[in-house]
């Protein structure tokens, strides 16, 4: 049995997002993180880093939601191309492109521009720029093609939670239209709205 360790973050959606769409059974252990629930004993045992997602499957802990998304797609054989398909090192370009750009600046984004604006302008304007190109590049990416690979894949449940949050970003989606496309015909898919309401509902997904 899979549990998911997560909270209403987009790191979390990726998670449960990537289980809906796969069709896993899983149940679910919401981790408060505005409450510190991540700093106790238990979850620390889990990941010493401290952070959502974790998934615990049988013996096998994994944390990281890229390392998950990959373990999750070997596990049912689904949503990534195999090792020898040449669109796999394509997946994984846009995986670490999640992990180690539109992710964490979109992250940096939200702390400058929603939680502590007027405070810090150099930042704000340095995330505000950084957000606006990376989405241009996924903009770009994005025209005349329907998903970022040749089908929905980890690639999706990865990038899609983060632009979720357009409004955090203060990005306007009509700037980006590929992207907005793509946002919208992903939102309407019932996985996606499953899975963006774990652990709990807050609230229908963000339209423009
Ligand atoms: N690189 C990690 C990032 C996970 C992450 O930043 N999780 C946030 C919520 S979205 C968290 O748990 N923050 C709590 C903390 O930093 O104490 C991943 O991709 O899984």
């Amino acid at each position: 049995m899979i549990t998911l360790y997560t909270w209403s973050t987009p790191n979390g959606r990726k998670i449960s997002i990537a289980l809906e769409e796969m069709g896993l059974p899983y149940g679910v252990k919401a981790i408060d993180i505005g409450a510190d629930d991540q700093f106790t004993p238990d979850f620390l045992a889990l990941n010493p880093n401290h952070k959502i997602p974790v998934l615990v499957d049988g013996d096998t802990v994994v944390n990281e939601s890229g390392a998950i998304l990959l373990y999750l797609a070997e596990k049912t054989g689904q949503f990534a191309p195999k090792r020898d398909d040449p669109e796999y090192w394509e997946m994984m370009r846009w995986l670490m492109w999640q992990m180690g750009g539109q992710g964490p600046m979109l992250g940096q984004a939200h702390h400058f521009l929603k939680f502590n604006p007027g405070k810090a302008p150099y930042a704000e304007e340095r995330f505000r720029v950084e957000a606006k190109r990376l989405y241009g590049i996924l903009d770009g990416h994005l025209k005349g093609r329907e998903t970022i690979l040749s089908g929905l894949s980890i690639c999706e449940f990865a990038i899609w939670p983060w632009v979720s949050r357009f409004e955090f970003q203060q990005i306007d989606l009509d700037d980006f239209p590929n992207v907005r496309d793509w946002y919208l015909r992903l939102a309407d898919r019932p996985a996606f709205q499953r899975g963006y309401s774990v652990p709990a509902d807050v609230g229908p997904i963000p339209k423009l």
